[in-house]
C-alpha cells in the first residue's frame, strides 16, 4: 500500500489483500488449525506451528505495523503478556525506569515480579525531564511510559524524554504503552520510541470482548529478539480473537472520533459542577499539559478523571448509563474507583503520593448519545451529595 493512504484506508486495507488466499476472500479467512502441512520435513509454506505462526494473526499484525508506520507488528495474549514478553528482553541485573502512573497491572508486574529475576524498576514522575534522566543507572535497559497515564491522565513529553535518553545513552529502549490514545491520536515511534505497546483490549478492539496486546516497532533487531520470545514463551492470542481485532480496526478512526466528542462534553460538563473538585482531560485548557498534548497528540479518547466533593460510593452506584467496572476503551461506557479496582494493586503509601484516592473517579467514555450521558453524570452527581 502506498504511504501517503489516510487512517481509514489503511485500517481497512494493509495486509488484507484478497490476493494472498487461493479462494480470494475480501475478509481474511480465520484459520483455526493450530499446525500445517509441510512438502518435505522442514519444508512448509510459510506457516508450521500455530504458535510461532498463524495467516490471521499475521494479517492483523501487518495491519497494526502499517498504521503506526512502524515496520514489525507483533501481537500478545494479553496487554500484560506484551509487557511481560517485552520485559524479557532485560537480563538479571538490569534495571528499568518507570513512569510513576500507570496501570496497576503494570505496575504490579515490574515491583512484584521482575524483581525476583533482579530486576529492579525505579518509578518518576516522568513529567519532569530531569527526573528521568536522574533516574538513569549505568545498569538501566529500559524506560517504561504512558502517556497519557493511567488514571490521572499526566501528558508526557515524549520528543523531549526520548531525545534525552537516547542522547545520552542510546542502547536504552524506550516503549511507550500507547493504550490510552491508539496511533489514530498519536505515534510514539515518530518521536523516536523504540516500542509503540499496546493493551488491544481497550479502544483498538473497542468491544469488550477481547484481551490481546501488542507491540510494534521498526527495529529489526528488536523485532528477531521479540519474535523468538514471542514463540518461546509462548503468549500468543488466539486466531479467533485475531480476527475479532482485525474486524475492529476498520472502524477505529469512526470510534475514536466520538469517543473524542462524548469524552469532551463529559469533562467539560463535570468542570462546570460544583460538586466536582478537579477534572482531568488533556484537551481541557485547565489541564496542566494542556499545550503539550496538543502538540504531541491529534486529539483525546474517551478517558476522563475527576475529584468528587460528595460520596464516590453513592454516585457509582447512581450511575444508569455507565457501568460500574473496571477496563476501558468499549462501545458502553464504564466508571470505576481506581484505588479499589485497577489500582489495588499499587502499594498504598505510591497510591496516596499519587493523588489516587478514593475521591478519585475515573471514566471511560463510550459511543452512547452524548445528552444521555450528560444526563447520567448529572443525576449521579446530585445522588452522591
Ligand atoms: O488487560 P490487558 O489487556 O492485559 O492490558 C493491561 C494494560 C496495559 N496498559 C494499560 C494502559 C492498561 O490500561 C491495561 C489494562 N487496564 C485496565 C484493565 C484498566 O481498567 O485500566
Amino acid at each position: 500500500m502506498a504511504s501517503a493512504q489516510g487512517f481509514s484506508t489503511i485500517a481497512i486495507h494493509a495486509g488484507q489483500d484478497p490476493q494472498q488466499w487461493t479462494h480470494a476472500s475480501v475478509v481474511p479467512p480465520l484459520v483455526m488449525s493450530t499446525t500445517f502441512k509441510q512438502d518435505a520435513p522442514g519444508q512448509h509454506r510459510g506457516y508450521e506451528y500455530g504458535r510461532s505462526g498463524n495467516p490471521t494473526r499475521n494479517v492483523l499484525e501487518t495491519c497494526l505495523a502499517a498504521l503506526e508506520n512502524g515496520k514489525h507488528g507483533l501481537t500478545f495474549a494479553s496487554g500484560l503478556g506484551a509487557t511481560t514478553t517485552i520485559v524479557a528482553l532485560l537480563q538479571a541485573g538490569d534495571h528499568l525506569v518507570a513512569a510513576d502512573d500507570l496501570y496497576g497491572g503494570t505496575n504490579r508486574l515490574f515491583q512484584k515480579c521482575l524483581i525476583k529475576q533482579n530486576i529492579k524498576s525505579t518509578f518518576v514522575d516522568m513529567t519532569s525531564v530531569q527526573n528521568v534522566i536522574d533516574a538513569i543507572q549505568p545498569n538501566t535497559k529500559m524506560i517504561w511510559l504512558e502517556s497519557p497515564s493511567n488514571p490521572l491522565l499526566k501528558v508526557i513529553d515524549l520528543k523531549a524524554v526520548i531525545d534525552a535518553v537516547k542522547s545520552r545513552r542510546p542502547d536504552i529502549i524506550v516503549v511507550v504503552d500507547n493504550t490510552f490514545l491508539t496511533c489514530y491520536f498519536q505515534k510514539p515511534l515518530e518521536f523516536g520510541a523504540d516500542i509503540s505497546m499496546y493493551s488491544l483490549t481497550k479502544y483498538i478492539n473497542g468491544h469488550s470482548d477481547v484481551i490481546m496486546g501488542a507491540a510494534i516497532t521498526r527495529r529489526d533487531d528488536l523485532e528477531e529478539k521479540l519474535r523468538f520470545l514471542q514463540n518461546a514463551m509462548g503468549v500468543v492470542p488466539s486466531p479467533f480473537d485475531c480476527a475479532l481485532v482485525n474486524r475492529s480496526i476498520k472502524t477505529l478512526e469512526l470510534r475514536m472520533q466520538r469517543h473524542m466528542e462524548n469524552g469532551l462534553a463529559v469533562a467539560k460538563f463535570l468542570e462546570s459542577h460544583p460538586n466536582v473538585e478537579r477534572v482531568f482531560h488533556p484537551y481541557l485548557p485547565s489541564h496542566p499539559q494542556h499545550e503539550l498534548a496538543v502538540k504531541q497528540s491529534t486529539g483525546h479518547s474517551g478517558m476522563v478523571s475527576f475529584y468528587l466533593k460528595g460520596n464516590s460510593k453513592e454516585f457509582l452506584k447512581a450511575l444508569k448509563v455507565f457501568t460500574l467496572a473496571e477496563s476501558l476503551g468499549g462501545y458502553e461506557s464504564l466508571a470505576e474507583l481506581p484505588s479499589v479496582m485497577t489500582h489495588a494493586s499499587v502499594p498504598e503509601d505510591e497510591r496516596a503520593a499519587l493523588g489516587i484516592t478514593d475521591q478519585l473517579i475515573r471514566l471511560s467514555v463510550g459511543l452512547e448519545s452524548e445528552q444521555d450521558l450528560v444526563a447520567d453524570i448529572q443525576q449521579a452527581l446530585n445522588a452522591s451529595q
